[in-house]
């Protein structure tokens, strides 16, 4: 009984942004628990690549090369999804990007990217798979945060904006949409090792503080994640909406 609620066989996740970095382990750990993963990103070459790597694991996957901040893109790429009779069953937004400038020396371009692609973007997405979801009285949506999404850090502000409406997005979307089957929630991740991080963990200083800051002293990994998709994406998480869910080594619950 207990394997059978975390087991995403027969179901179809897209992961926007799952070329690398975190959206990759988010599309391997979903993909080992059983689903069938499309990967998205704006580099199709990236990822055919990454697809074929999973494949070669034994993986079911699937390619979709769509800006998630190009609403007509995204319009296209579910209408796609349609014609080729697939149902998107598990939604995972993790599209991102960091863009570090103090408030003061911040360009308005800079700052609306990182909000159109961290936070617009999961609205865009997350409206055209509701809108499949909402007919079938089923659908799980996962909305990636970030410690961001309750604590500021200096020069990272539009970040911190998006992960901040990131939270929120997830709870109206649950406001809306639980009555129709759907599960709305998030992840929070914590330091990980990333490529996105590479300048702050090759920063002695900040790796320290990092490091002294977590209370399991120590950077997340990415497949560290993947336990907490799989429980939101399962049935196991049926009666669960609107929630984020920190896997952040602990930083998020100390001073
Ligand atoms: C930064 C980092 C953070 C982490 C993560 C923390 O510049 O502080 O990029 O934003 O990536 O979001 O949860």
């Amino acid at each position: 009984m207990t394997m059978k609620l975390f087991d995403l066989t027969g179901k179809t996740a897209l992961v926007t942004g799952s070329s690398r970095g975190l959206g990759r382990a988010f599309a391997e750990g979903l993909a080992q628990a059983g689903a069938r993963v499309v990967l998205n990103g704006v580099n199709a070459a990236r990822l055919a690549e990454a697809a074929a790597e999973m494949r070669a694991e034994g993986h079911d996957v699937l390619t979709a090369a769509f800006d998630v901040t190009d609403e007509p893109a995204v319009v296209a790429a579910f209408a796609g999804f349609d014609a080729d009779g697939i149902a998107i069953d598990i939604l995972l937004n993790n599209a991102g990007i960091q863009f570090r400038k103090p408030l003061l020396e911040l360009e308005t371009a800079d700052w609306q990217r990182v909000i159109d692609t961290n936070l617009t973007s999961a609205f865009l997405v997350g409206r055209e798979a509701a809108r499949r979801m909402v007919p079938r009285g089923a659908g799980k949506i996962i909305n990636i945060g970030s410690l961001t999404s309750e604590l500021a850090r200096a020069t990272v502000a539009p970040y911190t904006v998006a992960k901040g409406g990131i939270k929120m997005l997830t709870k109206a979307m649950a406001a809306e949409w639980a009555e129709h089957g759907i599960q709305a929630n998030a992840i929070g991740p914590g330091y990980m090792i990333t490529d996105m991080n590479e300048a702050l963990i090759s920063n002695p200083a900040f790796d320290a503080w990092v490091k002294g800051r977590t209370p399991a002293r120590r950077w997340g990994r990415p497949e560290e994640l993947a336990g907490t998709a799989i429980f939101l994406a399962s049935a196991a998480s049926d009666y669960v909406n609107g929630q984020i869910i920190y896997a952040d080594g602990g930083m998020i619950s100390v001073l």
